[in-house]
């Protein structure tokens, strides 16, 4: 008899012809596996490998220590396997008492470091088996968790951190939060592993919106505020601009089929930027959220995994035949699209006084490490810090809210832990590395921890060509997957291999442009050699208020030796 898994009236998927994956999902009981097991094995410091991909489903990922690799292997030993466990925190909304106990938790079992990430969350690395349930439990108690952080499922939500209107941020901060309560996986598992929950009848178990196989690949979800594209809303799987009027948000335009993620020499895999499908009023979110993340599961390639991304179910089915299955299962199409403009995809710094008179500090972390005088800094001040924080789609962070009164006595606090630099170059402050090594699998390069001294060098040759202040974006990954968005960047590098990337130019500064290929699998001084020329080319003949990405785009043709 064949097996069929029905996810709507008119769908069915014969099991059989389903990826590995897809399998494994159906048959693990609603998430649980044997994680509650493998928790409990001395033997080994990792979890089985069927394990350690339904933890992702729980924000969890089994990870190495990359740096001592292969001495390990040399003395027999078994990998140093730590855990990364990744918080939800829908739109980057962090209270002062949820940062003491994120930084209390990174103390006591995360290496005493936290990462900020590109999609505005927290990650705990170094992370032992056994310290896994206590730090989600500490994160429990201040109404934190990592369900669905990681999975084939909707993933954090994300929204303009730092937008002007303070009532149209409050109201879309509070609608991310509403769109991520409605996508967040029904998951007993979670609740039983994690915090000892009694098990209760199967049935309960029931998926509304996923289903027993869950998503076919990870949905990322982003909410914008223009002119801002902090965000970057074309890389998303689904998009939300917000479109405001006198009385705060009124609806949104709807973008669809982003992504970033690519293999090299892998001509079926590549970045999307994501199509404006229209606009829907603010009270059919829900359900355009459904009904989108709905066709994705019923159509997206569950045999294919490298294809399964929503951005390929759109190109493979087509745009116009995907929208009109949205809006049948909408009940209603699309209004035509609503005016916007974004101008730019970073973040703002220093102190901004808001609408309300009160005022937002934006902090430069470099590529999101929180570790020495930011975590001994930070700490004291979510101490004494009233207000909230927005953690930023660029790694940075915002403390948000401080009232005139307050002010001088954060000030202090920053100075006092040299949190206050103003020095940095534009071309810094809008820099993205992700984390790559030692810490991530499939890192095939440093990013994070090479690129400030990369754009340290860059910067001579900033200067040499009275570039400082021009802003610029550059971002680093140490593998084709993209986790720093580097193909909308004006300068990307991609890792191909220690100390050899792929030089990408010509993204648009407000992430509305693809950029190409410049060069391939090239070390630091043919990286700079290229940017040398292409910089004081650009400083000496660049249109007034052209931006590097578009001077690229205008002036060269043809890619450049390696
Ligand atoms: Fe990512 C996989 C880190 C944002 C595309 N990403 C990974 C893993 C989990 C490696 C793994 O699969 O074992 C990395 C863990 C490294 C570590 O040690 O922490 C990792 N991704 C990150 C973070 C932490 C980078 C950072 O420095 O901030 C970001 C966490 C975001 C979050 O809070 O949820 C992160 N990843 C992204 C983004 C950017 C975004 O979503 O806005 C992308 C590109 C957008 C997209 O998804 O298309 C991204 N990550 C990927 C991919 C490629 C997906 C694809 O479609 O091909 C992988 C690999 C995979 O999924 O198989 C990946
Ligand atoms: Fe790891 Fe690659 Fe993502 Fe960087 S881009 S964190 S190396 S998966």
């Amino acid at each position: 008899m064949t097996t069929t898994i029905d996810r709507s009236a008119d769908i069915t998927q014969p099991l059989e012809k389903l990826g590995p994956d897809e399998t494994l999902k159906f048959n693990s009981d609603y998430l649980r596996g044997k994680i509650s097991y493998d928790l409990l094995d001395r033997i080994t410091g990792g979890v089985t490998f069927e394990s350690n991909k339904l933890m992702k489903f729980h924000g969890i990922y089994q990870q190495d220590d990359r740096d001592i690799r292969d001495e390990r292997r040399r003395q027999k030993l078994e990998p140093a396997l730590t855990f990364m466990v990744r918080v939800r925190l829908p739109g980057g909304v962090c209270t002062p008492e949820q940062w003491l106990k994120i930084d209390e938790l990174a103390q006591a079992h995360g290496g005493n470091t936290i990462r900020l990430t590109t999609r505005q969350t927290f990650q705990f690395h170094w992370i032992v088996k056994e310290d896994i349930k206590p730090t989600i439990q500490g994160l429990h108690d201040v109404l934190l968790d990592t369900i669905a952080a990681c999975g084939d499922d909707a993933r954090g939500v994300m929204a303009t951190a730092d937008p002007l209107n303070s009532e149209v941020d409050r109201e879309v901060a509070e609608l991310s939060k509403q769109l991520s309560d409605h996508v967040i996986p029904n998951m007993r598992a979670y609740h039983e592993i994690w915090y000892g929950k009694e098990r209760v009848a199967t049935s309960e178990d029931e998926e509304p919106l996923y289903g027993p196989t869950y998503l076919p690949r990870k949905f990322k979800i982003a909410f914008v505020i223009p002119p801002f594209n902090d965000v970057d809303v074309y890389t998303q799987d689904l998009g939300f601009i917000a479109v405001t009027g006198p009385s705060g948000v009124e609806g949104f335009n709807v973008t669809i089929g982003g992504g970033m993620g690519r293999t090299d020499n892998e001509p079926t895999t590549y970045p999307r930027l994501a199509d404006v499908v229209g606009y829907i009023p603010k009270e059919r979110l829900l359900e355009a959220a459904d009904a989108i993340i709905s066709v994705q599961r019923d159509y997206g390639n569950r045999a294919v995994r490298a294809r399964a991304r929503f951005k390929y179910t759109i190109d493979d089915k087509g745009l116009d035949f995907i929208k009109a299955e949205i809006e049948r299962r909408m009940g209603a199409p699309f209004e035509p699209t609503r005016q916007f403009e974004l101008t730019t995809n970073g973040d703002s710094f220093g102190w901004r006084e808001t609408d309300r008179g009160l005022f937002n500090f934006g902090l430069f972390i470099p590529n999101g490490r929180v570790s020495d005088h930011f975590m001994t800094g930070l700490r004291e001040i979510a101490k004494v810090h009233k207000g909230h924080y927005r953690l930023t789609p660029n790694q940075n962070l915002i403390i948000v809210g401080v009232s005139p009164e307050d002010k001088p006595q954060i000030e202090a606090l920053l100075a006092q832990h040299g949190l206050d630099e103003k020095q940095f170059s534009a071309l810094r402050l809008n820099s993205i590395a992700c984390v790559a090594l030692p810490t991530c699998p499939l890192a095939m390069a440093e990013a994070e921890r090479y690129l400030p001294d990369l754009v340290t060098k860059i910067e001579a040759l900033l200067d040499q060509n009275g570039l400082r202040d021009e802003p610029i974006t550059i971002r680093m990954s140490g593998c084709p997957n993209g986790c720093s968005r580097p193909y909308v960047a004006e300068i990307a590098l991609t890792g191909r291999a220690p100390g050899k990337y792929n030089l990408y130019l010509g993204g648009g500064f407000h992430g509305e442009r693809l950029n190409r290929l410049h060069a391939e699998n090239i070390g630091e001084e043919r990286i700079l050699e290229i940017l040398s020329q292409l910089l004081s080319d650009y400083a000496r003949d660049r249109l007034p208020g052209e931006r590097f990405g578009d001077f690229f785009e205008r002036t060269v043709d043809q890619p450049a030796a390696a």
